[in-house]
């Protein structure tokens, strides 16, 4: 079981005592354009920035502090700075749109925000009332870093904090549409390190920490910063990173651990096989999370570049991963076992746990829990204790938990349960399918048929032939009632922000 004291300030641990621990000169973030910031660089800059914050911009402890830009050591840095002046970091992805800032903000009572110069315009445009903006990187003698400038060499103590203040208000993206805010506690951002970090991923402080998912999504933000800092370890923060700006900064940067969704593992897959290919023999823990891993996927990257994927289910509501598995106890096709830390089990819809090799809803608890804003859909999520993630799983004898859907996506289909990621991984593996989703669509005879939308390699024609070759391919994997009725071919699926599928947005009734 985690202990910690009752005062705690998890910026003042993840920054000043792994400076006690590893020393100030080593390096801390890339920025891939050359930049290097060591600890000891970060560490004053922090600093500086706590002191505009505090007296500059009259933060108090327990003060909303929205954060929004671009992944960069900046805004890294304000994330630590809100920390440790006590205050709380708001984090909302670069591309969220001034009416869902405005609800956001609103929903999460934002007094001030530090904003990357280039997003600021949305920001504006929010219209916030009451808000205190500081933009940042812009230039300009309000400029936050200008300011910061004149706090340079002066320490600033972390504010005693409480292990259960709040510390973060991270947004779900929503697959289906209707973001939610969930807050979590200094204890719990410690936690998600000192237990799927320390115990599966089990980084080393030579470890180079890269990916795609961005600070304002929490599987970002605990990949390329909670956990690189809790481990004394580096993070190459790329503005860009997809998947085709990934494999040249990995081959540059000798990045050893990263952090992905299956797409992107796709997208790269694709592009190690011609010739020339980036060198990726720096990597040795490959993280895949945000969705659905296909056993075909890992079983690709493990043929192309000797290593094992590390699969993992988190959700915001959780902070981070809590399921998973790997090296050894790696079973392809499971998402693994529960974290060291938490427990799981699968359940009915009454909460009551379901036999071994049964479908049923994934219920876990651990060191971190759910806690909306507000919502009466907190109601829906934590059950007797239990946090359920909305996910339909199967737990194997051994304990092993493999997923099935999410639980809104089954397809009944004549009477039939029909998981869509079991059609979309037949459909996967065929060569010329880089993505694919699977929804119902209403039919008056069935209740709902299959339907299949599939996004093909570049170039290859999108015509009956392609669709009746799939069709066949997916005959030979799939019992008859599983088989699309019908495949679409689409330029790209929909995805939220953070890169997950939205089913729901095919879900219309003449596309799904
Ligand atoms: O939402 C997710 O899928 C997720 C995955 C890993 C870590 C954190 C999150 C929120």
């Amino acid at each position: 079981e985690l202990r910690y004291p009752d005062r705690l300030n998890c910026g003042h641990e993840l920054l000043d005592r792994t400076v006690e621990r590893f020393g100030a000169d080593r390096p801390v973030f890339l920025d891939g354009r050359g930049g290097v910031w060591s600890y000891g660089e970060l560490s004053a800059r922090v600093d500086a920035l706590a002191h505009v914050l505090t007296r500059d911009l009259g933060v108090v402890p327990g003060n909303r502090v929205l954060l929004r830009g671009p992944t960069t050591p900046w805004l890294a840095a304000c994330w630590l700075a809100v920390m440790k002046a006590g205050a709380v970091a708001v984090t909302v992805l670069a591309q969220t749109r001034a009416p869902e800032l405005a609800v956001m903000c609103a929903m999460a009572r934002v007094s001030h925000a530090l904003c990357d110069a280039r997003s600021v315009e949305e920001l504006v445009a929010a219209e916030v009332p009451g808000l205190t903006l500081a933009a940042y990187g812009g230039g300009g003698p309000e400029d936050l870093l200008r300011r910061a400038t004149r706090y340079r060499d002066l320490r600033y103590e972390a504010v005693a904090t409480a292990a259960d203040d709040v510390a973060l208000i991270a947004f779900t993206s929503g697959t289906t549409g209707r973001p939610k805010g969930c807050a979590h506690f200094h204890r719990d951002v410690l936690a998600v390190a000192d237990t799927f970090s320390a115990h599966v991923l089990r980084p080393r402080p030579d470890d180079l920490f890269a990916g795609s998912p961005p600070l304002g999504f929490t599987f970002g933000l605990g990949g390329l910063v909670l956990f690189p800092l809790r481990a004394g370890a580096s993070a190459l923060l790329l503005e860009q990173a997809g998947p085709r700006q990934l494999l040249p900064a990995i081959a540059e940067h000798r990045v050893s651990v990263l952090f992905t969704a299956p797409t992107a593992y796709r997208v790269m897959l694709e592009e190690l096989a011609a010739p020339g290919a980036p060198d990726t023999s720096s990597l040795r823990r490959c993280v895949s999370a945000g969705e659905n891993l296909p056993a075909a996927t890992w079983q690709a990257w493990r043929e192309r570049t000797g290593l094992c994927l590390i699969n993992g289910i988190g959700a915001t509501e959780l902070l981070h991963i809590f399921v998973s598995a790997a090296d050894g106890a790696i079973r392809p096709g499971a998402t693994g076992l529960p974290v060291p830390g938490w427990q799981a089990r699968v359940v009915d819809a009454a909460g009551a746990p379901v036999p071994d090799g049964e479908e049923g809803l994934l219920a876990v608890r651990g060191p971190v829990g759910c806690r909306y804003l507000g919502d009466p859909r907190q109601r829906e999520y934590v059950r007797g204790g239990w946090n359920l993630t909305g996910d339909t799983y199967v737990r194997e004898p051994d304990g092993y938990l493999r997923y099935v859907a999410r639980a809104d996506d089954m397809i009944i289909s004549a009477g039939y349960n029909i998981a869509g990621p079991q059609v979309e991984e037949a459909l996967l593996a065929h060569p010329d399918v880089v993505e694919a989703a699977v929804v119902g669509a209403p039919d008056e005879l069935r209740g709902q048929v299959v339907v299949a939308y599939a996004v093909l390699r570049e170039g290859l024609p999108r015509d009956r032939a392609a669709e009746e070759a799939l069709r066949t391919f997916t005959a030979a994997r799939l019992a008859p009632y599983k088989c699309p009725r019908r495949i679409v071919f689409l330029d790209a699926l929909p995805r939220t922000a953070t890169g997950k599928l939205q089913r729901f947005r095919l879900r219309t009734p003449e596309g799904g």
